[in-house]
């Protein structure tokens, strides 16, 4: 059963927050979303991330990542601006022209990854913080109000010091005890995603089978950076973050079929909801 403080997330509701864009607008009014991972092996990570944020209507998108690909992650799609962090220094300008913060996709756990989440965890900007983040941030918990955490069931074990199938016993339990350990609010994934804020929990139907494959989530960080970075509260951009990464989901698989759907797909799909 479900508890009575939980209630379906209703796509409808949460779209009337994004109002039609003014007539003179200009990109200044949208936000600029920081994307900050992709450590070697998973720059594309960080890239579906930023894509994401982008086709969500952030004004602009930078990603701070490894040295390693920073030159070449922007190819086809220039619009993306890319800094490579060889050192904590190379944060500091990013930092300071972001106005919100996706932090983790492909993060890695290494010294780098480590460098970068010892600076951003004492950053007060909006953060999402999602998975490589999510795994430091067990190792070295925080509790903030200002940030939405995004974790699978995996994450979400190690974040409670448990396994996944604890996790999946009691999905509303695990969410509620996530939020009052780390604060702000908190996206429990996997089929019937959860929302909570330590108020309410919200249960998304929307999405499929077909998003169990790799950069789904990483996906799913940058339209909810881009959704804050167009000044949208924490709770409404991680509800309509779900609830859009999901519709977007089952459009797509309509057309192609769920086998074989991958995380880029759902962009046009993304757009088409939001216009
Ligand atoms: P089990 O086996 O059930 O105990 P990890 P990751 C569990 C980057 N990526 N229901 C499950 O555990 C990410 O951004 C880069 C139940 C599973 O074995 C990260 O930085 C890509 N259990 C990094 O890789 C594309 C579930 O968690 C374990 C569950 C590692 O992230 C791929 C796996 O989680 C990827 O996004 C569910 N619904 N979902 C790229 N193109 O660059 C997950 N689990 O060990 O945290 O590894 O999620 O792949
Ligand atoms: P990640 O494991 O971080 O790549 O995230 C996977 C994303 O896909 C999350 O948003 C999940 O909620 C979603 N997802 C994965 N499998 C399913 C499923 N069977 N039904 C609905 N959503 C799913
Ligand atoms: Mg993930």
């Amino acid at each position: 059963t479900i508890p009575t403080a939980t209630k379906l997330a209703l796509f409808e509701h949460y779209q009337s927050l994004l109002s039609p864009r003014a007539r003179s607008a200009h990109k200044g009014d949208f936000g600029h979303l920081l994307v900050v991972g992709g450590n070697q092996g998973m720059s594309g990570a960080a890239r579906i991330c930023a894509e994401a944020g982008a086709r969500t209507g952030a004004g602009l998108i930078s990603i701070a990542t490894h040295p390693e690909h920073a030159n070449w992650l922007n190819i086809d799609r220039p619009e993306l601006m890319v800094k490579a962090i060889h050192s904590v220094d190379d944060l500091t300008s990013p930092l300071a022209k972001a106005s919100v913060i996706s932090f983790g996709p492909g993060l890695g756990q290494n010294a780098w990854s480590e460098t970068l989440f010892n600076t951003l965890i004492n950053t007060d900007k909006p953060m999402v913080i999602d998975a490589d983040a999510l795994n430091l941030l067990s190792q070295h918990p925080h509790n903030k109000p200002n940030w939405i955490l995004t974790p699978h069931p995996g994450e979400a074990a190690r974040l409670l010091g448990t396994n996944s199938s604890e996790i999946e016993a009691d999905r509303f339990q695990a969410v509620k005890q996530i939020q009052q350990k780390y604060g702000g609010v908190v996206v429990l994934k996997g089929a019937g995603t959860l929302i909570c804020d330590g108020q309410t929990t919200l249960v998304s139907t929307a999405g499929n089978p077909g998003m169990a494959s790799g950069g789904m989530g990483d996906a799913l960080t940058g339209i909810i950076g881009g959704l804050l970075a167009q000044k949208m509260s924490l709770f409404d951009a991680a509800s309509l973050g779900v609830i859009l990464h999901g519709m977007a989901a089952d459009r797509a698989a309509k057309e192609h079929g769920e086998r074989g759907l991958l995380a880029l797909d759902l962009l046009p799909h993304l757009r088409h909801l939001l216009n």
